[in-house]
């Protein structure tokens, strides 16, 4: 925590480290409050680099003495590291420092949880372990010496020697610090191996705490199945004898891909029927692949800085996109993270926080791990692969591979692969990585003489820091369907570059229904208002499943619209037109699961607000009510025995056919509830004999008011169970009703399982709150309020959750003068706190519109 203004680090400032590392050694001597870390470092000047300055970063560290070349020296010492001369020639350094694991409560650097030594270091915290140039360029082989009683002690790469109280780890490739680690603790072992394509045995281990060892067979199953796929689907194989993966329960993300030592959130790796619900089961599934197939798109080829995240991570979240989709069902697979895009995404894009997916600049760059690197960074990998075709795109990136294996790469370098492997000009793509915000694409169309014309105009409003944006590369999806339901143009990919641009179809014989953007080919927002007859139409005969079911949701979006602005009543067509869908026995039931699901009252808000109307979350909830009764009223009758015909007999079975069958008889059982009352669901809840209908049961009890008693069994036959214990503290908050949301996070708030340190309790409460949009918005401002308290308390702590939840503030500028009122002072709030962190004053700045 610092009190001077914080400095923004620029893209353009970038300049070749002045020293680089050809070997690492060190050793740990663990204590909680003393731990000491020597190290041995051989350095030599950096050829490419001008500047001569031996600079070390280093933070919050005690020197206890260092030496160059066996001889002591007196570094200076600052508050972010120290200089100290050096020779113009290779030398080691040595150092000796102490840090204090059990006082670190940011979670970052070498910390404790619960008796348990471990470490997170990207983006920079390796420097809160020792003295060293802590950017990712700079990148050696590492060995490390691990001191301690505790029984198990691991590090990167392969295990070399071991003895009572130590062991050593050495690790070959070349390697930044962001991806050192080190685990030391009480620890078991869920063992295995997998053989590679080429014939070697690796040894893979998910290291837990005792008592969770039946937790872990799904993770194992999925990391095997991921090893294939790397080598199947890219030619990838892993390259150390060992892989090994724990789980700990504090942890400020998901997990990380720490070279041979992936560590893992608890709650992404841990599962079992009794706990785990399907939708955590495909959460462990993807996470699991995304930081294993990190091993090659992260690890052996890094980032040159952190302004080029999106290279490791949107290209390792387009991996494990692939991956999910060929292990459950592209097209359900596509609608869910085009969902989650949107809620994510979009959100982020249109707000104050909107930044290119290649920032320019940053203070913080944790601040900077975002759905919009992540996820928009994965839709340009995937609008790359449509432009370029599947053998193009495979071409580039055996190119990529081959020629930066070992470096440390740029987006420039990315795009110079695919020029170079496709004979494209990706000059005007390369605008996706630098212009943020969210494109909005519109289009008009004629049919003359058997001619189909369609043409397209494309806007990207202002973001912060940009208020003029030029035309990008749009690949539209097109695919056009003649008025009897045959489609007469299948999908063809449309290039659009200009700012308005027109297609033309000829040969046809009546004017075709146009079906745009399939499969969500780019990530825009498609404003076309369509008469509801051709939406209904579309979703009836579209045959690209995912605009088969935009269609259904455009439906409900357009009138959920019209409930709110108009007072409108729910659309008859699309009632009529989800019980047709719901009879089609052809038709998927996690499509049709997902066909059920309503756009988020979020969502809602952004949309009216870019159709220039001011939301009102309040209206927007009610709306959303009465349409789920509307449902439940006109689809009752066949409810009933689609509930009971999605039934999944025999044991609880993880894979994608049954939780799709899962899903739609608890979509059934949500709306039939309504009608019904709570009998149903509370049976469901009581025979359980799993999570996933056990706790779906609950969420269908809490909408209706119910559910009180079940709350409480709940609490009491997993009140052992953390993970579960997460989950009971955010369902309640996340369906309380609007004017009782803030009320009841604040008395859960104090109730003695709340642990706000940890954060996986925090999110589940604060964020369970400020999911329920109209609970966190409701007029009085308590939601507000409750927030900011929260907010302001963890970051003294823990600044990077602390500030990736102040998120929650982010579309205020949607809202009318109370709310916006009401919020500016909330941030006002934060950002007078004394001793704010980095983090967080970089957040609020930003989201105050000072940044
Ligand atoms: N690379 C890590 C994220 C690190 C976040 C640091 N604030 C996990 C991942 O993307 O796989
Ligand atoms: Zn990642």
């Amino acid at each position: 925590m610092k009190d001077a203004a914080p400095q923004p680090i620029y893209l353009s400032d970038y300049t070749p480290p002045a020293f680089l590392v050809d070997q690492v050694h060190l050793t740990f001597r663990l204590a909680p409050t003393s731990t000491r870390v020597l190290s041995r470092i051989a350095f030599r000047p950096n050829p490419e680099a001008a500047d001569r300055t031996f600079f070390l970063h280093g933070e919050n560290l005690r020197l206890v003495w260092a030496k160059i070349d066996g001889k002591e020296v007196s570094p200076e010492i600052t508050e972010t590291g120290l200089t100290c001369p050096a020779p113009d020639a290779p030398f080691i350094w040595e150092a000796e420092v102490e840090i204090a694991p059990e006082a670190n409560t940011a979670l970052e650097g070498l910390y404790m949880s619960k008796g348990m030594y471990c470490t997170q270091c990207e983006a920079e915290g390796f420097r809160k372990i020792t003295y060293y140039p802590d950017r990712p360029d700079v990148m050696a082989p590492f060995t490390v010496r691990i001191e301690s009683d505790l029984p198990v002690l691991l590090s990167n790469g392969n295990p070399v020697a071991r003895g009572a109280g130590w062991a050593e780890w050495q690790d070959p490739w070349p390697k930044p610090a962001y991806l050192f680690a080190l685990v030391a603790g009480e620890l078991v072992a869920t063992s295995d191996s997998f053989i590679t394509a080429s014939g070697r045995e690796v040894a893979l281990n998910i290291w837990v705490r005792p008592g969770d060892e039946g937790k872990t067979a799904f993770a194992m199953d999925a990391l095997k199945r991921s090893m294939r796929w790397d080598e199947e689907t890219y030619g990838r194989e892993y390259d150390l004898d060992v892989f090994n993966i724990v789980a700990v329960d504090d942890f400020n993300m998901g997990a990380m891909e720490n070279k041979g030592l992936n560590i893992f959130n608890s709650s992404c790796v841990l599962a079992s029927p009794e706990t785990a619900t399907d939708p955590t089961y495909a959460r462990i599934e993807a996470i699991i692949a995304h930081e294993y197939f990190h091993n090659w798109t992260g690890n052996r080829i890094t980032c040159r800085d952190w302004f080029q995240l999106c290279l490791k991570e949107g290209l390792t979240v387009f991996r494990d996109q692939q991956f999910s989709g060929d292990m459950r069902g592209h097209a359900v697979h596509r609608i869910e993270d085009v969902m989650a895009l949107r809620a994510r995404q979009f959100r982020e894009d249109n707000g104050p926080l909107a930044h290119p997916v290649r920032p320019e600049s940053f203070v913080e760059i944790n601040n900077f791990y975002t759905a919009t690197v992540y996820e928009k960074g994965a839709e340009l990998i995937g609008m790359l692969k449509r432009l370029v075709g599947d053998e193009g795109y495979a071409r580039a990136l055996d190119l990529y591979f081959a020629r930066h294996d070992g470096e440390a790469a740029t987006i420039e370098d990315w795009l110079k692969v695919f020029e170079d492997a496709t004979g494209r000009d990706l000059s005007q793509f390369k605008r996706w990585y630098s212009q943020a915000g969210t494109p909005r694409l519109s289009f008009t169309d004629d049919f003359r003489n058997g001619t189909y014309t369609i043409a397209f105009k494309q806007e990207t409003p202002p973001t912060p820091g940009q208020p003029d944006k030029a035309p990008q590369v749009i690949p539209i999806a097109l695919g056009l369907i003649g008025p009897n339901g045959d489609e007469v143009l299948p999908t063809t990919m449309l290039e659009m570059t200009e700012a308005e641009q027109s297609f033309t179809f000829g040969g046809l014989s009546a004017r075709p229904i146009p079906s745009v953007l399939r499969g969500f080919s780019a990530p825009v927002i498609l404003n076309h208002d369509r008469p509801a007859a051709e939406r209904a139409f579309l979703l009836a005969h579209d045959t690209d499943p995912f605009n088969k079911w935009e269609a259904g949701r455009a439906l409900a979006k357009d009138g959920l619209i019209r409930m709110v602005r108009d007072h409108a009543a729910p659309d008859a067509a699309y009632l009529d037109a989800l019980a047709a869908l719901l009879r089609d026995e052809q038709l998927d039931p996690a499509f049709r699961a997902l066909a059920l699901s309503l756009p988020g009252e979020d969502d809602i808000a952004q949309t009216l607000h870019d159709g220039g109307h001011t939301p009102d979350p309040a209206a927007i909830h009610a709306a959303a009510e009465a349409l789920k009764d509307a449902m439940a009223d006109h689809l009752a009758p066949q409810l009933g025995a689609l509930y009971e015909a999605t039934a999944c007999p025999g044991p609880y079975r993880p894979d994608a056919a049954d939780a799709g069958k899962r899903a739609l008889r608890l979509a059934a059982l949500s709306l039939l509830s309504r009608v019904d009352g709570p009998a149903r669901a509370e049976a469901q809840f009581a025979g359980a004999d799993n999570m996933t209908e056990q706790f779906g049961a609950l969420g269908c009890l809490l909408d209706i008011g119910a559910g009180e008693g079940q709350l409480a069994t709940f609490y009491e036959r997993w009140r052992m169970e953390r993970l579960v214990i997460d989950r009971w503290f955010g369902l309640q908050v996340a369906h309380a009703a609007p004017d009782r949301a803030a009320a009841l996070a604040a008395q859960l708030a104090g109730h003695p399982d709340f642990d706000w340190k940890n954060p996986n309790r925090f999110r589940a409460l604060i964020g369970g709150l400020s999911a329920n949009a109209a609970g966190f918005h409701h007029a009085s401002g308590a939601g507000y309020a409750f927030v900011a308290d929260w907010l302001i308390r963890l970051d003294a702590l823990n600044p990077q959750t602390a500030a990736r939840m102040s998120t929650a503030f982010e579309t205020w500028r949607r809202y009318d003068a109370d709310r916006q009122a009401l919020i500016r002072a909330q941030l006002g709030r934060i950002a007078a706190t004394g001793g704010l962190s980095r983090d967080m004053s970089e957040m609020v700045g930003r989201m105050l519109g000072e940044g």
